[in-house]
């Protein structure tokens, strides 16, 4: 529990782990608007109780903080390790806050505690309430006429998507350096969710077009050589503004050349064999779920 900081420091005392990655957080950034002050608490302020624990009881603990792109907001990119930070929301802000308690950690105590900045990186594992997986979710079950619409909401934005296999090891490297230090790990490719979505809808062999504006845009089908019998001109994207956010972060593209000069970082995935990855798993997971709601198991 990331609010109990006595806790933390008896689990630091009895385990004297070699490397603590802090993954942990409220990391929604929608729902950080609706619970500013709990995303502060256990986005923020439990980092410091973390590093507290590490400097009090296992100083020798190296420490990873899950830093994040969403720092960078506003902020025009490339985006890299000089560039300054400009957040746009209460998740975007505990993260600064945790990014700059890591560094005066390192500083001050001479902690090995370093940042890695993440651009987005996702797989079949993610959330659903993350655009990503409620979109190729969506997709696997209107292919097979299970689901209608998807309904979505800012599809103009722009997001520098990896796959979190090549993140994870790129945060194992940032903690195998000489001396500690922040990095940047992100594709430097950016893509709109409308792209997202046409191109998780093309995996199933159905295009998609989009036509209208902000609230009143639709996607529909334009040609269906998929499984299931969905005619032309079917509306299956809509637009409702209650998942717009309050203030968004437009663009983000990342620049990770330090992370690839000085790691010798670089992902092998891109984002189509990270499309293809999550929208197999999604019809997969479908059909098993079918499966089993079928033979009553
Ligand atoms: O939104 C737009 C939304 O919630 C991406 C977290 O892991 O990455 C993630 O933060 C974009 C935004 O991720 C829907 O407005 C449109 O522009 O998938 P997301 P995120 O906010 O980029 C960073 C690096 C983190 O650190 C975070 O922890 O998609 N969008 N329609 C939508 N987003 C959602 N969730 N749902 C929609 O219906």
């Amino acid at each position: 529990d990331l609010s109990d900081g006595s806790r933390l420091t008896t689990l630091l005392s009895t385990i004297r782990p070699d490397e603590v990655y802090h993954l942990a957080a409220q990391s929604h950034v929608r729902v950080s608007f609706d619970e500013p002050e709990h995303t502060g608490d256990v986005t923020g302020l439990a980092t410091t109780r973390l590093l507290e624990a590490i400097r009090l009881v296992s100083p020798e603990s190296k420490f990873y903080q899950a830093s994040s792109s969403e720092m960078f907001g506003a902020t025009p990119p490339p985006q890299n390790e000089e560039t300054p930070f400009y957040p746009r929301s209460p998740y975007g802000a505990a993260k600064l806050y945790s990014y700059w308690m890591t560094r005066n950690y390192r500083e001050a105590y001479g902690i090995f505690a370093c940042n890695g900045i993440l651009f987005n990186h996702e797989s079949p594992r993610r959330g659903e309430t993350f655009v990503t997986k409620k979109i190729t979710k969506a997709a696997a079950r209107i292919s097979q006429g299970k689901q209608e619409t998807l309904t979505l909401g800012n599809l103009d934005a722009k997001r520098d998507w990896g796959h979190a296999k090549d993140y994870i090891e790129g945060m194992y490297l940032i903690l195998q350096q000489e001396k500690p230090e922040d990095f940047v790990l992100a594709t430097g490719i950016t893509t709109t969710i409308r792209d997202f979505v046409k191109m998780s809808f093309a995996e199933l062999g159905i295009e998609l077009g989009f036509r209208g504006k902000d609230e009143a845009e639709e996607g529909y089908v334009v040609k269906n050589t998929g499984e299931y019998k969905l005619e032309e001109g079917t509306v299956v994207v809509k637009v409702d503004p209650k998942y717009y956010r309050p203030t968004e972060v437009d663009l983000l593209i990342g620049d990770p050349t330090k992370a690839m000069t000085q790691l010798g970082w670089k992902p092998k995935f891109d984002l189509a064999a990270l499309v293809k990855e999550m929208v197999a798993s999604d019809v997969s997971l479908f059909k098993k779920e079918l499966y089993i709601k079928q033979s009553g198991i």
